[in-house]
Order: structure tokens, then sequence, then C-alpha cells
């Protein structure tokens, strides 16, 4: 079974592991799709502390994934899953329901977050420690 997911990865931190690596344990592939700077700065108004490449080498670092791809687009979602031919969408409850419509190409399930961590906490706790 093929897995598909998709994030921004920035600051990386044990959220971001917790779901990939129960992400990788629905199947045998995990693709990891990471945002680009652009789509980032679309989603967000801001850029990433770390640039895509830097988030692109600590993801393909990873053991349980197994390929990575820039996604550049939130709406290009059905193509990337058919381009790597996924059989299962993983993504985060804070996307809940908002890929149900791909389910008439592949599985979607929406998988708990990490409570009490998110890279805007890190992003206020650093502030604040310094
Ligand atoms: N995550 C988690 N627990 C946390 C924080 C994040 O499980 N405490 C998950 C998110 O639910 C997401 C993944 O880690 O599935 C990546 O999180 P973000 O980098 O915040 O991803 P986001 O900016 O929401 O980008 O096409 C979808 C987007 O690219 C998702």
């Amino acid at each position: 079974m093929r897995i598909i997911t998709f994030g921004t990865f920035d600051l990386f931190h044990i959220g971001h592991l917790n779901i990939l690596e129960r992400a990788k344990s629905f199947g045998d592939q995990l693709i990891v799709g990471i945002s680009s700077d652009k789509l980032n700065f679309e989603k967000k108004q801001f850029l990433p502390l770390f640039s895509f490449e830097e988030r692109k080498r600590i993801i393909s670092s990873l053991r349980c994934v197994d390929e990575v791809f820039e996604e550049e687009s939130l709406e290009k979602k059905r193509e990337y899953i058919t381009k790597y031919n996924a059989d299962i969408l993983i993504m985060g409850d804070d996307w809940d329901g908002k890929f149900d419509f791909l389910n008439d190409i592949c599985e979607v399930h929406y998988l708990k977050r990490t409570k009490d961590i998110s890279t805007t906490d890190l992003k206020k706790r650093i502030n604040y420690s310094v």
C-alpha cells in the first residue's frame, strides 16, 4: 500500500514525527508532499523559518519516509495522488472532512494531532526564552 501525506513541517518537531510514523504504519511506502515556500506564504502570509530545501532534506532523511515532492498548490491533491499512485491519504485532524471528496480515488484518514505542540507555539516559546 502506498500512503501519501502533506505538510509544511517547519521547525520539525515531535508532532510531525508522530504523524509521519503513524502514516507509514498504514502501508509500505510513505510519500510526503512538502509545501513550497510560496504555497506557505499564500496559506499563512509569512514564509517558513526553514526554507523548502532545508525542510525537504530533514523529511527525506527520516527512516519512515520513502519519497518526497514539492506541494505547489492545495488544489492539486487529486493530481498528486494519481501521479504518485497513492492508495491512502493521511491528514491531521485539523483538516477533518476537508478531503473526503477524494475518496473516489483513495481512502482518506484523519489522525489526531499530537497535543500541546505546534510550530506556532514553539515560535512563541523560543521568543520568551531568549
Ligand atoms: N501535526 C500533528 N500534530 C501537531 C502538529 C502537526 O499531527 N501537534 C500534523 C498536521 O496535522 C499535519 C502535519 O503534522 O498533518 C504537518 O503539519 P503542518 O506543517 O502544520 O502542515 P500544514 O501547514 O497544515 O500543511 O496540503 C496540506 C498542507 O500542506 C498541510
